[in-house]
């Protein structure tokens, strides 16, 4: 099927409106609609928060004009079965709509073809892979899950030019310029969850939380790791919930066997949760384990801020699906700054890991890159 100009018009609106949902769907997709009649926009819609309408249903809805014989630009698959909302195949069947444009299948196996067969039935036309890559991209976490039945995890790191992320006693205020954090915080808005280690909530004192954004902020469920227990209680992302400031759940992930009496003053504040996790061989929590726990909690996108142990753990375990690399101009000097990735380097450049650049941008004075591991 060749596409026209305007199908490739219409589905690029349906995929602007998807993404007014980022942040708030996970761990739905992001789907936006347009009914498009007579060359004109006569309703349009999008999934705009877990548990509410569907986009086909809200674009239906919203039509100022009848539907029927219309076109359906949709950026996934309707879906065919009952979830939190009835069926979307149904509703596009019964308002006579004619024809549907898609850019994905939903992968979901309580779909999968499902949506689309049902349309055919019913002799509506039915036109999939416009824009596919485009909407594949915009939902990359979610096909990743569904497909991978694990997390998708989305390293960001801010390093000088001569690699470091802190000076050599931890010190990191600031490497990147106030552009790059602001993206950096629009990140935690997008993503589920914000998984650091013991080390960097007790250096940084973070509280993991989204500012400096305009409007309305979904904020990031917060993820520690911290194999014996050992953060403090008195760390600022707990002070805040033992006042009662309830931002988002903290997940403190643990070895097993850790000190009862301290694990149930964690409990005791409100949203935070201390969760035993298995070893692996080398006595350190097991990162299998901890996607299996953050899928139980629905989190599927999660951004890894640190340290450097930590990236060097998700690296060495071939975990990291994205990463954010801000470059500030800024050189450290010497050997004893703290590496992005700390841990014992192969004795080979070729046994690197290899990644493709998606994208180079600037945010200020800084270097944004975007790029995903090159995985067979
Ligand atoms: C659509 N249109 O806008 C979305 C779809 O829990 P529920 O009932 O909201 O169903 C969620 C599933 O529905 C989700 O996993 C995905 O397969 C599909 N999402 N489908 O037709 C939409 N958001
Ligand atoms: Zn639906």
């Amino acid at each position: 099927m060749e596409f026209r100009d305007k199908d490739y018009k219409y589905m690029e609106r349906a995929l602007e409106l998807a993404r007014k949902g980022e942040g708030f769907v996970s761990p739905n997709p992001l789907v936006g609609a347009v009914i498009v009649k007579d060359d004109k926009i006569i309703g349009k819609g999008y999934h705009s928060a877990f548990g509410e309408d569907h986009a086909e249903v809200m674009a239906i809805d919203s039509a100022d004009t009848d539907v029927k014989g219309s076109d359906l630009y949709v950026n996934l698959e309707p879906c065919s079965h009952y979830g939190k909302t009835p069926p979307c195949s149904l509703k596009v069947i019964n308002s006579g709509i004619k024809r549907v444009f898609i850019a994905n299948g939903d992968p979901n196996p309580k779909v999968a073809g499902g949506g689309i067969s049902q349309l055919k039935e019913k002799d509506i036309e039915v036109y999939a892979g416009l824009m596919e890559e485009e909407g594949r991209k915009l939902n990359e976490s979610f096909f990743h899950f569904m497909e991978k039945k694990r997390p998708f995890y989305n390293l960001k790191v801010a390093q000088t030019i001569d690699g470091y992320i802190a000076a050599p006693g931890g010190d990191a205020r600031w490497i990147s310029g106030e552009k790059s954090r602001e993206y950096a915080h629009y990140l935690r808005h997008k993503l589920d969850a914000v998984l650091v280690g013991r080390g960097t909530a007790e250096l940084d004192d973070p509280q993991l939380t989204v500012r400096h954004l305009d409007g309305k902020v979904s904020q990031p469920t917060r993820v520690i790791l911290d194999s014996n227990l050992k953060i403090s209680l008195e760390s600022k992302l707990f002070k805040e919930a033992r006042k009662g400031n309830y931002l988002s759940d903290i997940l403190v992930f643990t070895g097993p066997d850790v000190d009862a009496v301290k694990k149930s003053k964690f409990q005791e504040l409100p949203g935070v949760k201390v969760i035993e996790l298995a070893l692996n061989e080398d006595n350190q929590l097991d990162l299998d384990d901890l996607s299996r726990e953050l899928i139980n909690f629905d989190l599927i996108n999660i951004l890894l801020e640190g340290g450097s142990r930590i990236n060097y753990s998700f690296l060495k375990a071939g975990l990291i699906d994205k990463y954010y690399i801000f470059i500030s101009p800024k050189i450290l000097g010497g050997n004893d700054g703290i590496p992005v990735f700390a841990g014992a380097a192969p004795d080979k450049i070729y046994k690197s890991e290899k990644i493709n650049i998606d994208k180079t941008e600037r945010y200020g004075e800084d270097i944004l890159i975007t790029a995903y591991p090159k995985r067979g």
